[in-house]
């Protein structure tokens, strides 16, 4: 494809740091028009560039202004076919209420990450109510995640870590469709990938990863789920053993597989680069990871020196056919295949990796539905690069499977998708989403802004961005929901720390253009948000026995009591119904181990209980039929109350009994 004319050309011979002083200057100009600060914070939009601010309503007014957004979008103005304005305004009749009534149910689950808050959380679309938080990496006391033995050990066992920093959470797939079956999710602080069970809403495996730092990049391999991936984003030696600690030339990152139902890891890919995000194909093939930093510095100015890096898309049973044929290097007992574009097994017409020249550190991933595309953004280039995934496999030159990059403005973060054939991208340093044609992108010549339908403003700086379904087979194309870094001033302020903003838009009428429909201020800090339709899962409402036999116990009334299991440790056995516990008290000796098991023996749903033994930093929290167990060594004689944590019922308050620890005469 020939890039005759278009800007696209001139930005490439451009470095990163002078694009990036042009723009700033840009604005800095438009700023010096602009006379007057906004009145009012709160009704106007603004734009973000470090700490520059300005209502966009009276950026606009201005004449320079405006000529120097245009000229900050793109060569030949924001407008795309048809777009001339860049915010659609309020008020056409054909959006569906996102409020839910009083009683009623979403349409979607969505699950969201929560960034360095450790968790995940389950939020309602189109409403935006958030439904539950399921804790993963942090400890949490509402749910007991970290205060009962079982949970304890999955944390201890997941590295021991006590919090975790959570950014892509995926959904199982059979047929390339959700199964509602389970959520992976990636922790980038501590390199790991966890597993939440969809029938329990519940975290029941956590793997910490060998050999890498930093897992970014966590998705699925589609249509089947038969691997769970995971990208390190740090190079380091590897192993990472104090060798070659000053030769940052010798550093690595590595694409790891695993297994979702063992939740091991089956083996690794060595690359060059840092890798990043990742995507695969709809055929369980081609896993795409972007990446930044091919220079390979470990300085800034080092990382973004050089006008293009390397995507690369692992050909995942060509690995496997490596692995099987003991192509590797066994490391911390993982099989750690070469990949790197000296690799033996990189050379002639068939490597295990290809290495896709795409400019400047780009970021997102993102697959279409139907499986044909990958778009690839780069945060330091205003386009988006369509990879043709058929070409993956024929075309000699990697470069070819480039078959479009739509200009679509600045900073484009990530892309997702309707139904209808278009694609939505987030753009960060315009604080916009770009609402484009895939096809059209594919026709036009590259850094064409023609493909551009719409834009919308959003506020501000947005992230992640992601329509129902779209990472599935299966896209809705009615809600959007942009996950805005910044709030700035659309909230009540709560001192310096605000909350992200995470923007509802209704895509579902292309004749009305895009439609802002809600604000929704969230805690630090959602990366990533995925959406399903409600009968797509069937979560339990009451725990099933026969599903934790063998792993605990169940303890009927009739089975409360005390047992003395040796000198210095006892069981302690207790069922838990409203208002009351199995026993009304136990004796135990100074410096006893005592096992705690509970048992809530309810069968109505929604009616929880806790055991919480404070002084040894004990809460089971036990939902209706589920057992939890606390460990822990009475070694201070006195009497312990403990006590119910949920409000259950008239005599709640009532709901406690004592621990008494004897002294040891
Ligand atoms: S990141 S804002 Cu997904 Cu962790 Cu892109
Ligand atoms: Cu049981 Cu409160």
């Amino acid at each position: 494809m020939s890039d005759s004319d278009n800007c696209a050309d001139v930005d490439e011979m451009k470095s990163p740091d002078e694009i990036f002083e042009e723009y700033e200057a840009k604005l800095n100009d438009a700023l010096a028009e602009v006379e007057e600060p906004p009145e009012k914070p709160g009704d106007g939009i603004r734009l973000g560039l470090g700490d520059l601010s300005l209502d966009r309503r009276d950026f606009m007014k201005a004449g320079a202004a405006v000529g120097a957004t245009t000229a900050l979008a793109g060569c030949s103005g924001f407008g795309g076919s048809g777009g001339q304005g860049t915010t659609s305004s309020g008020g056409h009749g054909s959006v569906p209420d996102h409020k839910v009534a009083p009683g009623e149910h979403d349409e979607y689950y969505g699950f969201w990450s929560a960034g360095h808050s450790g968790e995940v959380r389950v939020v309602g679309v189109p409403s935006m109510r958030e439904l539950m938080r399921i804790p993963v990496f942090n400890p949490e006391s509402a749910r007991g995640h970290g205060f009962d033995d079982q949970s304890k050990r999955l944390l201890e066992e997941g590295g021991g870590y006590t919090w975790g920093d959570s950014h892509h959470p995926n959904l199982s797939e059979t047929d390339g469709e959700y199964d509602g079956e389970y959520l992976f999710i990636n922790d980038k602080a501590n390199g790991r990938i966890a597993r939440v069970n969809l029938k329990y809403f519940e975290t029941d495996a956590i793997t910490d990863v060998p050999n890498v730092q930093a897992i970014h990049g966590c998705c699925i391999q589609s249509p089947d789920t038969d691997y769970v991936f995971g990208n390190s984003e740090f190079r380091t030696p590897i192993p990472n053993d104090g060798r070659d600690v000053k030769n940052p030339d010798e550093y690595e990152s590595v694409f790891t597989a695993m297994d979702p139902e063992s939740m091991e890891v089956q083996w690794q890919v060595r690359v060059d680069g840092n890798l990043d995000i990742l995507d695969t194909d709809k055929d369980g093939r081609w896993a795409i990871s972007s990446a930044y930093n091919d220079e390979e510095g470990v300085e800034v100015e080092e990382m973004t020196h050089d006008d293009r890096d390397y995507v690369k898309a692992f050909d995942v049973p060509k690995i496997q056919k490596a692995v099987d044929n003991g192509n590797y290097e066994e490391v911390n007992g993982i099989p750690v295949v070469d990949g790197t574009q000296d690799s033996k097994l990189n050379q002639g017409s068939d490597p295990i990796v290809r290495y896709i020249p795409t400019p400047k550190s780009p970021h997102c991933v993102e697959v279409t539905p139907d499986g044909k595309y990958a778009m690839v953004a780069g945060k330091l280039s205003p386009t988006v690069s369509i990879i043709d995934i058929e070409k993956l496999d024929t075309a000699d030159d990697p470069a070819d499977t480039i078959v479009g990059q739509p200009k679509v403005g600045l900073g484009p973060l990530h892309t997702t998708y309707d139904d209808r054939g278009h694609a939505y991208t987030s753009l960060f340093i315009d604080s916009q989403v770009a609402k484009w044609d895939i096809e059209k992108a594919v026709e036009a010549e590259k850094g064409s802004t023609d493909p551009v339908i719409e834009k919308i403003d959003v506020h501000y700086n947005p992230g992640h961005i992601q329509a129902t379904q779209a990472m599935s087979a299966d896209p809705q194309g009615d809600w959007l929901v942009v996950l805005n870094k910044l709030s700035k001033d659309r909230f009540l302020p709560v001192g310096p720390v605000h909350p992200d903003n995470d923007q509802l838009i209704y895509i579902g009428d292309d004749a009305a253009g895009m439609e802002l429909v809600a604000d929704e201020p969230v805690y630090p800090e959602p990366h990533d948000a995925i959406m399903v339709e409600a009968d797509k899962l069937d979560p339990a409402t009451v725990w099933d026995e026969s599903d934790y036999e063998g792993e605990k116990p169940y303890i009927s009334e009739d089975e409360s009591g005390i047992e003395r299991t040796g000198e210095k440790s006892v069981e302690v056995n207790v069922s838990v119904k409203r208002s009351e516990y199995g026993l009304r008290d136990f004796t135990v000796k100074e410096g006893d181990e005592v096992k705690l098991t509970a048992t809530n023996i309810e069968g109505s749903r929604d009616i929880l209980h806790g055991l919480a033994v404070p002084q040894y930093d004990v809460h089971l929290a036990l939902a209706p039929k589920d057992t939890r167990q606390a460990t822990f060594t009475a070694d201070d004689p006195g009497v312990y109350w403990f006590y119910c944590t949920y409000f259950c019922s008239a005599l709640h308050l009532e709901m406690r009994s004592r621990m008494i620890v004897e002294p040891r005469g």
